[in-house]
């Protein structure tokens, strides 16, 4: 019986982290469903969005993001400032120590300016990002509907919960 639930456990995790397609690793940071939100063909600015698993005892930080597509890429926060929600740049994103960060719409994420090349719905385009601690890796950011919320995000959380 215990084999037989030890299989299906198996099973079920494994048909979890496939559904991960796009999944990085570096140093002990684990990088999750980088997605772009689609702009118009005319836009100047895209954002890039992604959960980072910290798995280490040291927090980490995001120091900064580059990518072919922009001549300018930076660190964004949104944040409420005289009862609005603006965004703005930010010097790093804690990624802390056995925690999850996930940067998202109306909270972290990269912000792209001055294109070079407006990404397609569909298409995949190159960001590297350093960290502090993990060093450099780099991503393909999948370009996804104004209306895409990633499925596995609350996989994620649980999964993170568990530990
Ligand atoms: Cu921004």
């Amino acid at each position: 019986m215990k084999t037989i639930k030890s299989i299906l456990l198996g099973s079920l995790f494994a048909l979890t982290s496939s559904a991960y397609a796009h999944e990085y690793n570096v140093g002990d940071l684990q990088i999750d469903q980088p997605w772009s939100k689609q702009v118009p063909p005319t836009s100047q600015v895209a954002a890039a969005f992604f959960n980072v698993m910290n798995h280490s005892n040291n927090n980490d930080e995001l120091l900064s993001a580059s990518s072919p597509i922009a001549e300018k890429t930076e660190l964004h926060a949104h944040m409420h400032e005289d009862g609005m929600m603006k965004m703005r740049e930010v010097e790093i994103i804690d990624i802390p120590a056995h925690d999850l960060q996930a940067l998202k719409p109306g909270g972290y994420h990269i912000m792209f300016f001055n294109l070079k090349e407006v990404p397609q719905l569909g298409e995949s385009f190159s960001l590297t990002l350093t960290f502090k601690n993990a060093g450099s890796v780099e991503i393909d950011v999948k370009v996804e509907e104004a209306t895409y919320i990633p499925e596995g995000m609350k996989e994620v959380e649980m999964n993170h919960n568990k530990h």
